[in-house]
C-alpha cells in the first residue's frame, strides 16, 4: 500500500522584534554646538534677508514684522536647547540644504521645523524636501516633500510643527546622506523664514522595530 503524500505549501513569515537604542546617529543634530559642526550647510541664494546659519533663540527674522500672527514674530523658533538653524529667503531663488552621512540604526527621522512666507504670487513653488544619497557619488536615492508652498499672494505659515517623521526603513542598517533642502526656484521668492531643530533617527512610536522575512516552504509527508 503506498501511503498517501501529504503535500502542503506553507507560507511563512518570520518577524522579530527588538527594541532599538538611542538616537545618536545624527551629530549636532539640535545645533547646540552653536554651529553646523557635523553639517554639510550650503546656501546658494544671491541675496537673502537672513543667510543659513544656526541662531540662538529669540533671533528675530529680518522682515518679522510681515509675520505679526506667526511664531516667527517673536524670533526664529527654537525647540530644543538653545539653538536652531534657521534662513530667511528672498531674492532671485536658491538652493538652500544642510547635509550629513549617517548609519541608519532605527526606523524614523525626526525633527521639528516651521516657515512662514509672505509671498508676491510670482514664479514656482517653495519647497522643502528631505533627500537620501548615495554616500559615494552624491546620487539621490529618493526623495521625500514634506511641505509645498504655491506662489499665491499672501501669508503662509505652519506654525511650529513638532516631530515631523520621514520613514527610514528602505535603508535600515545602511549608511546615507541625510539631506534637508529648501528649493526657492525664481526671483521674489520671499521674504519667507524657516527653522529646523531637535533632528534625530528615532524608533517608531511604539519604542519596537518591527521586521519581517517571508518566504515559502514545501512540505511532503509520507504515511
Ligand atoms: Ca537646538
Amino acid at each position: 500500500m503506498i501511503n498517501p503524500v501529504f503535500k502542503a505549501n506553507f507560507f511563512i513569515i518570520t518577524c522579530a522584534f527588538f527594541t532599538t537604542g538611542s538616537s545618536a546617529q545624527i551629530t549636532n543634530g539640535s545645533f547646540e554646538t552653536g554651529h553646523f559642526d557635523g553639517w554639510s550647510a550650503n546656501d546658494t541664494q544671491s541675496t537673502s534677508f537672513d543667510p543659513l546659519a544656526v541662531r540662538p533663540a529669540n533671533t528675530p527674522p529680518a522682515l518679522a514684522f510681515l509675520y505679526p500672527d506667526s511664531p516667527f514674530a517673536d524670533g526664529y523658533p527654537v525647540t530644543d536647547g538653545t539653538y536652531s538653524a534657521s534662513h530667511g529667503f528672498d531674492g532671485h531663488g536658491g538652493l538652500i540644504t544642510i547635509s550629513q552621512d549617517a548609519f541608519i540604526n532605527d526606523v524614523e527621522l525626526s525633527f521639528d521645523w516651521g516657515a512662514s512666507l509672505f509671498l508676491l504670487g510670482e514664479g514656482s513653488a517653495r519647497l522643502f524636501n528631505v533627500n537620501f544619497r548615495n554616500t559615494n557619488d552624491n546620487t539621490l536615492l529618493s526623495s521625500i516633500n514634506i511641505a509645498s508652498f504655491e506662489a499665491v499672494f499672501g501669508t503662509q505659515d505652519t506654525g511650529i510643527v513638532i516631530g515631523e517623521t520621514v520613514d527610514l526603513t528602505a535603508y535600515l542598517g545602511t549608511t546615507v546622506n541625510i539631506e534637508f533642502e529648501w528649493v526657492v526656484p525664481d526671483q521674489a521668492t520671499g521674504p519667507a523664514a524657516s527653522f529646523i531643530d531637535n533632528i534625530a533617527i528615532v524608533p517608531s512610536p511604539s519604542g519596537l522595530t518591527f521586521i519581517c522575512i517571508s518566504g515559502t516552504i514545501a512540505c511532503k509527508r509520507r504515511r
